[in-house]
């Protein structure tokens, strides 16, 4: 069976967890506590040198880790992984920038204000990562002028890769009521057949 090496308030991990319920693939899940260090030990890092979570366990023992490739992994042969050419380079086109100017922004904001507690010598740069994370929830408010879901004119995990830590980004303090488009596609993909809240161990 797969096995996800996961941490239950984790955005990251949730993806992984929200792709394989809605293609009903079983799995056991197993809590790493990263607050306390579970994914520095010496046995973790051999699953994933990173020392991060998620990790999934592959039937042949494999280890598979970063959110995204995983999301690609399951999604092979799915409609949730378009075939065609530009289309699946416009779904990863999302899941790099998710990556890349989204993720370290909305999602670390979330967690030094809602899990870690901020430190003072934290401040500036929490501000700085608050600017860039309302920066980013903008691209996404523009994109969907027009648009339902984010790439190839349907929900793929372009969209699960996206609304992971969105959906939380209030609880980093970040006000999604100037983002209108942005709450709505929300909605949309919440409330899509099989889509499970992030507190579903
Ligand atoms: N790019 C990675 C990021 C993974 C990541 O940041 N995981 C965090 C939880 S969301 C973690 O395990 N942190 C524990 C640590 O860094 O020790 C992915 O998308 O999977």
């Amino acid at each position: 069976m797969l096995r996800l090496y996961d941490y239950l308030a984790s955005g990251n991990g949730y993806k992984v967890r929200v792709i394989l319920r809605l293609l009903g693939m079983p799995f056991e899940r197993v809590e790493v506590d990263i607050v306390r260090g579970e994914s520095r030990t010496a046995e973790f890092l051999a699953k994933n040198p990173e020392g991060r979570i998620p990790v999934l366990r592959l039937e042949d023992g494999t280890h598979l880790f970063e959110s995204n490739a995983i999301l690609c992994y399951l999604a092979e042969g799915t409609a949730y992984l378009p075939q065609e050419r530009l289309a699946r380079a416009q779904v990863l086109q999302w899941m790099f920038w998710e990556q890349y100017s989204h993720e370290p922004n909305v999602a670390t904001v979330r967690h030094w204000v809602a899990h870690l507690g901020v430190p003072e010598e934290k401040r500036a740069l929490l501000e700085q990562k608050r600017a860039l994370g309302v920066r980013a929830l903008s691209v996404m408010e523009r994109h969907l002028e027009g648009r339902a879901f984010f790439a190839a004119e349907r929900f793929t995990v372009a969209d699960i890769a996206l609304y992971a830590y969105t959906h939380v980004a209030p609880e980093g303090g970040f006000d999604l009521a100037p983002f209108p488009r942005v709450r709505a596609w929300l909605d949309r993909v919440k409330d899509r057949p099989g889509f499970t809240p992030i507190t579903q161990a």
